[in-house]
């Protein structure tokens, strides 16, 4: 059944040259009571990812936090963040980058052909052998989805998205498979619209989460492969065979399907 998810609002904008970090800001906002604000900053100086991992957030991303007040339960928030992932996916691959979602919360470019069924612009220099992580593609955006609510009730959420846009190759952190909007297309691409898709895309599939789970399967990049998971119970081998509401990632691990809610997931080679 549909569901009313009240993103029925547009977003007010919030706009910073430089900020701490645009999640910190949302939260402000919405301990303050706000709604349906999207704080946005050209540069970071205190971002960070998930796990309190480090975030790097030069000048020339799109940094965006998103202050929500849905009416579901605390167990719904990760569709929220694969409602950012399509959102972005779709609007990078809008100004012809190969987007895929890698589950649950990177959007990336894949590695070169290594399906055999798509192809890139064959100078994987990330293949390399002087990487450290392998994530299966070069990271373009990452999402960090923070929410405080009672049992059976979110009283907010904020989505930050971190997406790096016209960030120079050599601004993004090395040896971690990062890439750029601007690194790809070899050009900058106008911000105002990219952040303007992405807010009209997310408000459109969080207007009914039932949509979210098949679009986020077009554009899966996780689905059909082989994958290692790192969850807070232990770590899952496993094939990637569907994404389930709210955002559960099925696996068959050839001793029967598990799922796994949470974690860092890695896509190995077939
Ligand atoms: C994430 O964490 O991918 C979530 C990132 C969320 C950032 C946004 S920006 C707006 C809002 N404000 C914030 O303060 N945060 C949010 P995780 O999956 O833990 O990935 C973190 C890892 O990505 C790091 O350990 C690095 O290896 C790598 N990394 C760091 N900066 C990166 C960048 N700009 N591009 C690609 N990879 C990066």
């Amino acid at each position: 059944p549909a569901v009313a998810y009240g993103l029925d609002a547009p977003f007010a904008v919030e706009f910073h040259d430089s900020v701490g970090s645009t999640n910190d800001r949302a939260r402000e906002l919405a301990t303050g009571g706000a709604a349906n604000v999207a704080v946005i900053a050209d540069e970071q100086t205190a971002s960070r990812g998930r796990l309190d991992r480090e975030w790097r957030s030069p000048s020339g991303g799109v940094w965006l936090s998103l202050v929500l007040r849905p009416d579901v339960p605390p167990a719904h928030a990760p569709a929220f963040t694969l409602a950012a992932a399509v959102a972005v996916t779709r609007a990078c691959r809008e100004v012809g980058v190969d987007a895929r979602i890698k589950w649950p919360n990177d959007v990336l470019v894949p590695h070169t052909n290594d399906r055999g069924d798509e192809g890139d612009d064959g100078d994987d220099a990330s293949d390399g052998a002087g990487d450290t992580v392998d994530r299966g593609g070069r990271k373009l955006c990452g999402i960090l989805t923070e929410m405080e609510g009672e049992a059976d009730r979110v009283s907010w959420l904020v989505v930050g998205i971190g997406l790096n846009a016209n960030v120079d190759a050599g601004d993004l952190p090395a040896g971690a498979d990062a890439t750029s909007l601007a690194a790809e297309l070899g050009h900058d691409v106008d911000r105002r619209i990219l952040v303007q898709r992405v807010l009209e895309e997310f408000h459109e599939l969080g207007r009914d989460l039932d949509g979210v789970i098949p679009a986020w399967r077009e554009h899966a990049d996780t689905l059909g492969r082989r994958v290692r998971v790192d969850t807070p119970g232990g770590i899952v081998e496993g094939d990637a065979v569907d994404v389930e509401f709210p955002g559960a990632l099925v696996l068959d691990t050839g001793n029967g399907e598990v799922r796994v809610t949470a974690g860092d997931c890695e896509h190995l080679r077939p």
